[in-house]
């Protein structure tokens, strides 16, 4: 790696080459990996002007550690269909940063997982819960399991015997999952159960994202789609927008995007469009979130259901289609990728004002370059989707003091952290000369916390 050699005096090129010869070697030891290899490339592209103003970090090799999960586990997970089949799924576990707390993060099911997954997945969560500014440190866990077509039986027997293994590397001051795609309330509840029956005792805060009834936070159902939009609705305040008024797409008709729906309308604003991985639905009079709870939550169905019970909405098979829907507002909150250059351009082309992500990783690099060349606002879901997990660590420290919060002192506080790490963001880009840019603000905002943690804490 780069040495800072006496005499060799840039900072600018020893920032760069720094930067450049980590990614390379990154690169070259996980060849594999392009979910993380551009989860990475994201954050280093930001990073330069850092090494440039505290070139001390090159010598400490910070980005070769934090680039290195602290651990990863994968393990075997065998179970029994309702006919008395054995399947066999992989489950995954990274730990890779608690410097600055236990790890946390969800656990995702979809046939997708694979290693480059779960690591961009944790690898982002390490710079995102810095952001909260609570006491916890990144990890991701989940399977390639399908979840779709399970009998409710066979869903259990799944996350009990992904739970055996996992059990033995979790705690509540060890590491902490909570939901992400495929896993909500029920998942979480047969999780939680079978690790409280491995151990022989109750560790409420071993697990967040629980049922209130027992333990879960009040708000935390709400927490990543409301914060999105209060985070996004700062970003327009700075611009004289707001969602009052505003025409907003929403992809997606999960956990995330149910609620941002749910606010962004109770804010003003007329979401005409959301969708599922088959198709989209299309509604001018706007979409009414209680048939997509019914539908989503309630029913488990497919949003095409949708037209059954308001016959003036239109359903396109097809998700990607969503982005050709003329908008003010756009906030991807389905999964990593899903609006790409194309789906970019024609957002563009349509004059949308703001993109903001709930999902991870929503939009590909080139599609966030597009945004920027085009002065749309911007709000990286590092910053913009942080609420969720920020209302989990909320919920750890209910379960360690043994009292409930309201649900509306919970939502006070979500607040205020989305307008804590939306001032983080725009103060830290103005520091570093990029002003307004809310993706280099993050990035480094959420980096030098973790960083100054780590070299706290010595080589390791
Ligand atoms: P859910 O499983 O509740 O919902 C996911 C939604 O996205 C569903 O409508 C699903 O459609 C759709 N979707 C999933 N995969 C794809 C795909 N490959 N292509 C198209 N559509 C897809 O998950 P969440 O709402 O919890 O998570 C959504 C995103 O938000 C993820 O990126 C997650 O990492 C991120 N996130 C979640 C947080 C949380 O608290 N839950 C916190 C922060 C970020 P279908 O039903 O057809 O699969
Ligand atoms: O991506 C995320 O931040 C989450 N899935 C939520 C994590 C959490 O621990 O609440």
């Amino acid at each position: 790696m780069t040495n800072v050699v006496e005499g060799y005096s840039d900072p600018k090129k020893i920032a760069n080459d720094y930067v450049h010869e980590v990614y390379a070697s990154l690169k070259k030891r996980n060849p594999e990996e392009k979910e993380f290899l551009q989860a990475a490339r994201e954050i280093f592209d930001s990073l330069r002007p850092v090494f440039i103003k505290n070139p001390s970090f090159i010598k400490d090799g910070i980005l070769e550690r934090i680039t290195e999960p602290e651990r990863i586990i994968t393990f075997r997970v065998a179970w029994e269909d309702d006919q008395g089949k054995v399947h066999v799924n992989r489950g995954f576990r990274i730990q890779f940063n608690s410097a600055l707390g236990p790890y946390k993060g969800g656990i995702r099911f979809h046939p997708s997982v694979n290693t480059s997954i779960m690591k961009f997945l944790a690898f982002e969560q390490i710079f995102k819960n810095s952001l909260t500014g609570q006491p916890i440190g990144a990890g991701k866990g989940g399977s390639d399991f399908d979840p779709k077509g399970k009998s409710d039986r066979e869903i259990m027997r799944f996350t009990q015997s992904f739970m055996t293994e996992l059990s033995k590397y979790l705690g509540s001051d060890l590491d902490v999952p909570a939901g992400d795609i495929g896993v909500g309330r029920r998942e979480v509840g047969y999780m939680f159960g079978q690790y409280n029956r491995l151990k022989g005792g109750y560790e409420a805060g071993v697990f967040t994202g629980k049922d209130p009834n027992y333990g879960g936070s009040l708000g935390r159902k709400e927490a990543t789609g409301y914060g999105v939009v209060y985070f996004a609705e700062e970003m327009l305040k700075q611009k004289g927008f707001s969602f009052k008024g505003s025409k907003v797409i929403v992809s997606g008709s999960g956990n995330v995007s149910t609620y941002a729906m749910e606010k962004a309308i109770a804010l003003g604003a007329k979401v005409v469009a959301c969708s599922d991985s088959s198709g989209y639905i299309y509604d001018e009079n706007g979409i009414d979130v209680e048939t997509v709870k019914q539908i989503k939550e309630v029913q488990n169905k497919r949003i095409k259901d949708y037209k059954k019970y308001h016959s003036g909405a239109k359903y396109y098979e097809g998700c990607s289609g969503i982005w050709s829907v003329d908008c003010d507002i756009a906030l991807p909150c389905a999964t990593q990728n899903e609006i790409d250059e194309r789906a970019a351009f024609e957002l563009v082309s349509n004059q949308v004002k703001a993109i903001a992500e709930g999902a991870n990783m929503p939009c590909t690099k080139e599609a966030v370059d597009l945004f920027m060349k085009n002065d749309v606002l911007f709000a990286p879901a590092k910053a913009a989707n942080a609420g969720g997990v920020a209302v989990s660590a909320m919920e750890m420290s209910q379960n360690s003091m043994r009292l409930n919060w309201t649900f509306e002192e919970v939502d006070e506080r979500l607040q205020q952290v989305m307008k804590d790490i939306y001032r983080n963001c725009l103060d830290t880009a103005e520091k570093y000369d990029f002003p307004g840019n809310l993706i280099v603000g993050a990035n480094i905002a959420g980096f030098l916390k973790v960083a100054n943690a780590m070299l706290a804490h010595g080589i390791n």
